[in-house]
């Protein structure tokens, strides 16, 4: 679709490609970080941002929560995280905004933007999301939940108790399967038996529905409507959105291993954010002085947010048992 088919207005489509754009260029950074030694740790979400920031984009970061998984990157900055935020979770900083440097990188966390904290253990985000949804909907709160997990997760029991429990109660919650085709080495045909997992939905009574990530205006306008359809109470929507995974499953990983090399170069040449650049151009939203200039000025805030954020504290040795335990909580 044309992204102006998103009815965004044009100056919400260039603010979205550049959260996009920034997220490619930090992912990048966090990799050389992980490579000269400084970070310890880093998985990409590297051929899921055009989907990512038009998923988040239907969400409004005041009223609505979001439980992201470690790919979330580009999602997580479009509901407020700075780059100088996630390079601190990187680097196990003290203000890092996730966990003061208790968690492992990409374990995205930002109370400020309602983005909720989650376990390494896959999907368990999706239990807790129903959690959250009820607590709305019995506090007669307006907002809705996001979550996302991979496909290769929705094989955890987790999925069936959390898709169960809010068919039955109704809750207003999207629940997102990033589908980028791999679980780690492990290709879609030996993870399921069907050909589309949205379709599992419908035995939770619930509504499912299939996008291609690579899309920005399907993309939006699918969870947008999805988030309107929990806001109004009719309940939760299961959402299969197809990305890619331009790079390995983790920095701890080498794709090459079990991926053809045509496979991976094809992806390459069909990369979602080249795809949104052309259609920026041939929409007329952006000239190609003006994509230049945001790359050169994105280019500049990465450096500058790498020097900030370096140059922050490491958190106290007296205080490795702080932020671990709710204290004072209710
Ligand atoms: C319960 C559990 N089992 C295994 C793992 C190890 N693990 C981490 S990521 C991953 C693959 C998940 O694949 P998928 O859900 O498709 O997400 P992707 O990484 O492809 O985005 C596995 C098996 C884990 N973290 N938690
Ligand atoms: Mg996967």
């Amino acid at each position: 679709m044309d992204l102006k088919q998103s009815k965004l207005s044009n100056k919400e489509i260039i603010a979205a490609y550049k959260v996009i754009k920034e997220t490619r260029k930090l992912d990048e950074r966090l990799w050389q970080l992980n490579r000269i030694g400084k970070s310890t740790f880093n998985i990409s979400g590297q051929g899921a941002e055009v989907g990512q920031v038009a998923m988040a984009m239907a969400f409004n970061s005041q009223e609505d929560y979001f439980l992201p998984y470690y790919r979330d990157m580009a999602a997580v900055m479009s509901f407020g995280t700075t780059a100088k935020d996630i390079l601190m979770g990187s680097l196990g900083k003290k203000d890092d905004p996730a966990s003061h440097g208790r968690q492992m990188p990409n374990h995205y966390g930002d109370k400020a933007n309602n983005v909720i904290s989650f376990s390494s253990t896959v999907t368990t985000q999706y239990p807790l999301a129903t959690g959250i949804a009820l607590a709305l909907q019995v506090d007669k709160k307006p907002g809705a939940v996001l979550t996302v997990t991979g496909e290769g997760s929705t094989a955890q029991g987790d999925f069936h108790e959390a898709l169960n429990f809010a068919g039955v109660k109704k809750l207003p919650v999207v629940f997102v399967i990033e589908n980028n085709g791999y679980a780690i080495s492990t290709p879609n045909d030996q993870e399921f038996g069907t050909d589309d997992l949205s379709s599992r939905a419908i035995g939770y009574g619930i509504q499912g529905r299939k996008v291609d990530g690579r899309d920005f205006a399907e993309t939006y306008l699918a969870f947008k409507e999805a988030a309107e359809f929990a806001k109004a109470g009719g309940g939760s929507t299961l959402i299969v959105m197809d990305v890619d995974r331009l790079t390995a499953h983790s920095s701890d990983d080498d794709q090459r291993v079990y991926r053809d090399k045509a496979e991976i170069e094809e992806m390459k040449e069909n990369d979602c954010i080249l795809m949104m650049e052309e259609q920026l151009l041939d929409e007329n939203i952006l000239t190609i002085e003006e994509l230049q200039e945001i790359t050169t000025s994105i280019d500049q805030e990465i450096e500058q947010a790498t020097l900030d954020a370096e140059a922050m504290p490491d958190p106290e040795a007296s205080e490795i048992m702080t932020h671990i335990y709710e204290t004072g909580g209710h």
